[in-house]
């Protein structure tokens, strides 16, 4: 059997999408869909453009980062505007079915999904469903490194040695999913007390808490920072554009996102809205993610896997609680916590 490159493989699914919508080309299907997008620009692009070419289904897309997709849809739960939130980190997503602003569904893709999405899905009473994973790590640039002759870091404890001075960047958790994750991670491997007493010295090294996940890894790319603390999926992209960048997953174990997608409740475009949520979930529309150059895990098993996703099995992994992190309280109670104990700190 040959093998099918990852675009061929989505030229088969965009065939088998314009089945399912029993039509070829634009226009075939009536309406519009809003979504807000939790990954990055190219990808979300990517889907707005195929699946509007494809099913003749408008897509509206708005780009945001997981904590203020949150915020905007709890600032629209009275009228909402959205109708699917697509990708982001998994907890903001639970908070978001805790807070009924999503809606209960069982797509039927679902038992194509590794158990990971499912029991996602499961602990949000089906109000969320994964879609990607991928680890938390460190993103440093080597010519930086070289030029100020420092080592790159290889562990948490290595961000606390005092050359790394104002070199670290690392998003904000207030605002960011990214950055809350990074929190829960370091309260899960070393306990409440030592975590905050860590965060509190990282704090020392930190030059800027940026308002966007992505961000930070964008600085170290383009020279602007030494080290970061990002997703660990989102460096080869950068590679790819021919920035210096290089990444690592810390020694003493480190957490993953879940990446999600959820449907708003009171969505007004229901139907054409679970269409695109199932299609979401297909192995062909998963790939994707890796045509636009970013390298998460896709959930679906039946996906191919990317060279350039980081290989899971030599991570060494937090067994990183979803449903006691993804909690209202929790997230809200260590957001304050770290604001008044870590944030309000000189450097
Ligand atoms: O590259 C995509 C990614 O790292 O960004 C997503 C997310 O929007 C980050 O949000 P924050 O700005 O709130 O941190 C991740 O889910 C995803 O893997």
């Amino acid at each position: 059997m040959t093998r099918t490159s990852s675009r061929q493989r989505i030229a088969f699914g965009l065939a088998a999408l314009a089945a399912t919508f029993g039509a070829t080309g634009a226009n075939a299907q009536e309406g519009s869909i809003n979504i807000i997008c939790s990954v990055q620009a190219e990808w979300c692009n990517m889907l707005q453009t195929v699946y509007a070419r494809t099913t003749g289904v408008k897509v509206n897309m708005s780009l945001k980062g997981s904590g203020e997709a949150l915020a905007q849809l709890i600032a629209e739960r009275a009228n909402p505007k959205t109708d699917i939130w697509f990708g982001g980190t998994g907890d903001p997503h639970l908070q978001a079915a805790e807070q009924g602003i999503t809606l209960e569904y069982k797509s039927p893709v679902l038992p194509q999904l590794h158990g990971w999405a499912q029991q996602q899905a499961q602990q949000s009473g089906w109000k969320t469903v994964g879609i990607y994973s991928g680890p938390l790590g460190f993103g440093y640039n080597p010519e930086l490194l070289a030029k100020k002759k420092l080592a790159a870091p290889r562990s948490w404890a290595d961000l606390l040695k005092p050359e790394y001075k104002g070199e670290i960047q690392v998003a904000n958790p207030a605002s960011s999913g990214t950055a809350y994750t990074m929190v829960a991670t370091l309260v899960q491997l070393m306990g409440e007390d030592k975590a905050f007493d860590y965060m509190k010295a990282l704090h020392r090294n930190i030059a800027t808490y940026t308002r966007s996940g992505t961000g930070p890894i964008k600085a170290v790319a383009r020279g602007e920072a030494t080290v970061s603390i990002s997703f660990v999926h989102d460096g080869p992209g950068e590679k790819m554009q021919g920035f210096p960048v290089e990444t690592v997953t810390p020694a003493e174990g480190t957490g993953a996102e879940i990446g999600s997608m959820s449907l708003v409740k009171g969505a007004r475009n229901l139907e054409a809205a679970k269409k695109f949520y199932d299609w979401a979930l297909t192995a062909s529309a998963q790939e994707m993610g890796a045509a636009a150059k970013q390298f998460q895990l896709p959930s679906n098993k039946g996906a191919k896997v990317d060279p350039n996703v980081p290989d899971f099995k030599k991570i060494k992994f937090i067994n990183y609680d979803y449903a006691k992190y993804g909690s209202s309280a929790e997230r809200r109670r260590l957001i304050a916590k770290w604001e008044k104990d870590v944030n309000s700190l000189p450097r």
